[in-house]
């Protein structure tokens, strides 16, 4: 079984709100059918979440009433990008099932303490696919806070033991510094997460709520410690990702699992 997260910035234009990205999803649903594997899929919220989520200060829990409304809001967002997500799985002949974390999900100061695994090991058994998302939660310390898709895929990860995770990204993989912002980085094309520690030049100059590149270089070390490799690549170039899926060669990062 493979865990794949699509980022958001990869679904939808995160400069526009609620903008979604029709043709690119339905380019890796097809890729996604072709490869024909077992996943668990993970999404990120991109402008139907951050936006707000940023707005209403969501990810640092309870504090003025108005927060409660703009939970709401950005919930109702994630779960509109969700369905055309599904959509597009169901579209190209993939059983989509949607799961949703806030329902599914606790967390304590930002920290996993309970998912209905269960619920995915059923669906899967039954040959669907299930999906879930970047959403609101329900937090036991904060009242309520963000539950990134990075961290749902880390949880997966540590249940599931997935052969491999990916993340589908709008850059190649990972490079030697910030690529939007320096023109002579390099792409790193293989790994490990101690020298990726060393590499920490990674300046983050679009940091989203849920940490960017630097809160990616953590869930990845996190994925690493259990052994997994976790390939990174570009969700907007054809092919990429159906070659990762089935174990071709392509342009992509892997950071190989720590076999210690
Ligand atoms: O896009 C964030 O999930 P991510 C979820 O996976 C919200 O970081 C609601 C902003």
């Amino acid at each position: 079984m493979i865990i794949l997260k699509l980022g958001g910035s990869v679904i939808t234009d995160k400069t526009k709100e609620g903008s979604f990205r029709k043709k690119v999803m339905d380019n890796l649903s097809k890729e996604i059918k072709k490869a024909n594997k077992q996943i668990i899929l993970i999404h990120g919220a991109g402008s139907f979440g951050h936006i707000h989520a940023k707005k209403y200060r969501l990810n640092e829990g309870f504090s003025r009433d108005e927060q409660i409304h703009g939970f709401s809001v950005t919930h109702e967002m994630v779960q509109r990008l969700n369905s055309m997500v599904l959509k597009s799985l169901q579209n190209n002949g993939i059983p989509a099932v949607s799961i949703s974390p806030h329902s599914a999900v606790k967390l304590d100061d930002h920290k996993l303490v309970s998912m209905d695994y269960n619920v995915f090991e059923e669906y899967l058994k039954k040959q669907f696919t299930p999906v879930t998302f970047g959403d609101v939660v329900l937090d036991k310390k904060l009242s309520f806070s963000i539950c990134s898709g990075d961290l749902l895929a880390m949880a997966l990860a540590n249940y599931f033991k997935p052969e491999k995770v990916i993340f589908a990204l709008d850059e190649d993989g990972i490079y030697t510094s910030n690529p939007k912002i320096d023109k002579n980085v390099k792409l790193i094309d293989s790994t490990t997460i101690d020298e990726l520690e060393r590499l920490k030049t990674l300046a983050d100059v679009h940091a989203d709520v849920t940490g960017g590149m630097s809160g990616k270089i953590e869930t990845i070390k996190n994925i690493s410690k259990l052994g997994i490799d976790t390939i990174l690549l570009n969700g907007n170039k054809p092919d990429r990702l159906y070659k990762v899926l089935v174990g071709e060669d392509t342009k992509s990062t892997i950071v190989y699992g720590d076999k210690k």
